[in-house]
């Protein structure tokens, strides 16, 4: 049934023929296929998959297998109508899986939930929109209202919407990025001035190294294995950090090469692979620090920038003190590796002229994250490995626009700058208090503070931790609102009253009184470009999202609103015509978008100017935290399969991993199996083990032998949110602590 991992190359004929049977699948195929035959095209859309960035002169399909996934899901052709609410109930929709959810298709038209009968009914807009204004008027402080956003949201979309969250009068915007790439921003703000990555795609082309740490692309950024397997050929090296063995960083097989596929020529991705124990990169990366300022005393002059260190950093003397003070044996022991493994790790690194570090949620999603990137920016400044040509800090972002919401001002913390130049561009005295992100956004709603959850995308149920408690404050709001293409659980556990609002896909036609509208996004390297949709919209009745917003500010702000709602809905060149006006960087914004490919945003780090406190990029000095655990207990890191888009499921197998048909697994180390006295295969539950006395359980769960560290432990999301504490969060940036669950496996009774 399975064999871990999986024994061919990731990508290949697998992944073609999954992407063409998803094709297939989906009801509408003749739209499936054109659909597909424009993503990522200079005049198509955007594709929805991932925040990977486009190449200049995208191959005629520049696409991947799961932006296949991701745009067939949003072009089939199956449909929610109301006729389905009649048929279930809301309690009823409860029971069924995530996956069954997602697999009833589009939503048709705004539904609001009827207690009576249990169900969602059909609304009008207007009347949606009234009940909403009448809702957020009522509330006796705008902080008791929540407005979340989901990264797929356009820039146009999510510069309406916080303009209406500040004219109403709070900060309250937690996002997607609160439980992602949150700590990214934070470290590298501290450090570097600019919480975004500094290279750009060309860089991957002069790469003499490439790091990659606590990063899966073979599935969740499948198109930079493309440009990973250009750089190995040429002779660069990659190195891994992983505590499991990611196929898809072993080898890769493109599949829209075919002379490749015919021969089978697969690639090897990385030179180098190292299996650290969950959360050990802190320690790791001193580990590697350590022997790089050794060679330094052997060689003298030879390995170190220190025209760059001089120039342009700060405390690099107490940084290197505590490096000479940190003992191998700390090292060693918490992050799980030799110190011979670690000086290999060095020795690439040093030989190397240009080095870029990648990573993404297996860093950020520790209670030492901040500190832990921290290292990452050390490492890369000992050696001016920042605003040089192939070099630089590449935190890979998840959701295809996160990063062009937070340009947008989706945040619960705006700096004053933002909040000034907002206010005197629309003549209104933003608020200045900050809001809540999305853990204290929870803690809001559990304590009474907060009674009006709306969410622009997502779902928010399943990506936040602690299900069963977040499930309650929820169900405690007075009302709660969701914008959304399809069905999830968040729809269903619901406040008193609750809204439906179906919007347009990236996909889709966008008609307003103008004509057809263009949207834009920024991509994880701060590139900026437009995206259209094509298509017929799975309904009539579905309102773009910068309509919905115009419909709800107009509800509840009234004829006070200095805003023209409906003329900047008429044509979203308005919309970008004041986004130019507010926001550095997007001068003359309408004009540059004609640029094939977009504009580059640019970044300061980059162009080494350091934006921070000190005026200069900071080494940062960082404590190596003691993780072990008692006996018995393990870490468990909460991670993505092959067949998902976060709480999306799209299918049951994660075919790099050898899993068929089933999500509840633990991929466990065979030692670990035998020593807790378990077998593979046999049925376990998880309990995770915090000590605030609350008992989380997550039944049945199938026991998988794996290559992963003693000690460590992984499984799937979101079935494994319930697990995770909602007070256990990262320092300083408030992410879930989703890649370290102190977790017991306690055997199901037989029968
Ligand atoms: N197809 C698809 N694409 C996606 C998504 C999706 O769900 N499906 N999600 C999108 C989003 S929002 C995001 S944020 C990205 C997520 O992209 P990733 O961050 O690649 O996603 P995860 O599955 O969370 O994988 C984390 C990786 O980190 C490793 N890891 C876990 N803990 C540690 C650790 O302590 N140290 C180290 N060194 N490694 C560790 C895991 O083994 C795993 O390989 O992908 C985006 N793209
Ligand atoms: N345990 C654990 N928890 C995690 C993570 C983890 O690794 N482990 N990862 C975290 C990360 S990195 C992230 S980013 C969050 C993701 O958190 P979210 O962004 O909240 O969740 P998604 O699953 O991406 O949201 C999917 C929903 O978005 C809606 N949708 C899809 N397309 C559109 C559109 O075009 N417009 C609108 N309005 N709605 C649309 C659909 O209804 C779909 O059901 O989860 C986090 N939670
Ligand atoms: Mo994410």
């Amino acid at each position: 049934m399975k064999e871990s991992p999986a024994s061919n190359p990731a990508g290949g004929w697998p992944a073609l023929a999954a992407s063409t049977s998803k094709i297939l699948a989906s009801k509408d195929l003749r739209k499936s296929v054109k659909a597909l035959f424009a993503v990522n095209q200079p005049t198509g859309f955007d594709c929805p998959g991932c925040a990977w960035p486009d190449p200049k002169n995208p191959a005629m399909a520049e696409f991947c297998e799961n932006g296949v996934k991701a745009v067939s899901a949003e072009t089939t052709g199956k449909r929610v109508t109301r006729e389905f609410f009649t048929r279930h109930s809301v309690t009823d929709l409860r029971e069924k899986s995530d996956f069954w959810l997602e697999g009833q298709g589009r939503l048709t038209e705004p539904m609001v939930y009827d207690s009576p009968s249990d169900s969602y009914r059909p609304v009008s807009w207007e009347k949606a929109f009234r009940l909403l204004g009448d809702t957020l008027k009522e509330l006796a402080s705008p902080d008791e209202a929540i407005f979340y956003t989901s990264g797929r949201t356009s820039n146009e979309a999510a510069f309406l919407y916080q303009l209406f969250v500040r004219m109403y009068g709070t900060n309250n915007l937690p996002d997607c990025s609160n439980m992602c790439h949150e700590s990214s921003g934070v470290a590298m703000t501290e450090a570097l001035g600019i919480g975004k990555g500094t290279v750009l795609l060309e860089d991957f082309e002069k790469a003499d190294a490439i790091l990659i740490l606590g990063q899966n692309p073979g599935t969740n950024h499948p198109r930079m294995l493309t440009e990973l397997q250009k750089a190995r050929r040429r002779g660069a090296e990659i190195i891994t950090l992983n505590p499991l063995v990611e196929k898809g960083l072993q080898a890769f097989l493109h599949p829209q090469h075919p002379g490749a596929m015919l021969t089978n020529r697969s690639s090897a991705i990385s030179s180098l692979y190292l299996q650290p124990l969950i959360g050990g990169d802190l320690a790791a990366l001193k580990g590697i620090m350590k022997w790089i300022l050794l060679f330094e005393t052997e060689r003298p002059e030879s390995v170190l920038d220190h025209a760059f260190i001089a120039e342009h950093t700060g405390n690099f003397e107490s940084f290197a003190l505590d490096l000479a003070q940190t003992d191998w044996a700390v090292i060693e022991k918490q992050s799980g590796l030799s110190r011979d493994e670690l000086k290999a790790v060095a020795e690439i690194y040093c030989r190397s002229k240009a080095v870029i570090a990648c990573w993404a949620m297996g860093l950020t999603q520790h209670k030492h994250a901040v500190p832990t990137i921290q290292q990452v920016i050390n490492l890369l400044l000992l050696r001016g490995n920042i605003g040089r040509p192939g070099a630089g800090a590449c935190p890979v972002r998840g959701h295809s626009n996160v990063q062009g919401d937070r340009t947008m001002g989706i945040s619960e913390k705006p700096s004053e700058a933002f909040l000034d130049r907002l206010g005197s561009v629309f003549a209104f005295t933003p608020p200045r208090r900050h809001g809540v992100d999305a853990v204290a956004a929870i803690e809001a709603m559990a304590e009474g503070h907060a009674s009006v959850f709306f969410a622009m995308g997502g779902n928010f149920a399943r990506a936040t931790p602690d299900s069963t408690f977040t499930e309650a404050a929820l169900a405690k709001c007075r009302l709660t609102a969701h914008v959304t293409t399809k069905l999830n659980r968040s729809h269903l556990v619901h406040g008193r009253q609750a809204l439906i609002l179906p919007c347009l896909g990236r996909t889709e036609e966008d008609l307003q009184a103008g004509g057809p509208q263009s949207v834009t996004v920024e991509d994880s390297m701060s590139m900026v470009h437009a995206s259209r949709g094509r298509h017929r919209p799975a309904s009539p009745q579905l309102l773009s999202e910068p309509a919905i917003i115009a419909g709800l500010a107009k509800a509840t702000l009234g004829e006070s609103s200095p805003v023209d709602w409906d003329g900047l809905i008429a044509d979203y060149a308005r919309i970008r015509d004041r986004i130019a006006e507010v926001i550095p960087g997007f001068e003359n914004f309408n004009a540059r978008l004609q640029q094939p490919g977009g504009f580059y945003l640019g970044n300061s780090a980059s162009r080494k100017e350091w934006k921070n406190e000190w005026g200069r990029a900071r080494f940062t000095v960082s404590t190596i935290p003691d993780l072990s655990l008692p006996q018995g207990v393990l870490r468990l890191m909460t991670i993505r399969s092959h067949d998902q888009y976060n709480t999306t499921i799209y299918g049951l197998n994660d075919r790099y991993r050898g899993i068929r048909n089933e999500r509840r697994v633990i991929f466990l180390n065979g030692d670990d199996i035998r020593l807790l006295g378990l077998e593979a295969d046999q049925l376990v539950d998880l309990v995770s083990v915090y000590d605030d006395g609350q008992d989380r359980r997550a039944p049945e769960f199938r026991v998988v032998p794996y290559a992963i560290p003693r000690g460590c432990a992984a499984s799937y999301f979101p079935e494994t949110n319930v697990l995770v504490s909602v007070r256990s969060v990262a320092d300083r940036s408030n992410t879930p602590t989703s890649k370290y669950i102190p977790i017991r496996i306690m055997p199901r009774e037989p029968g």
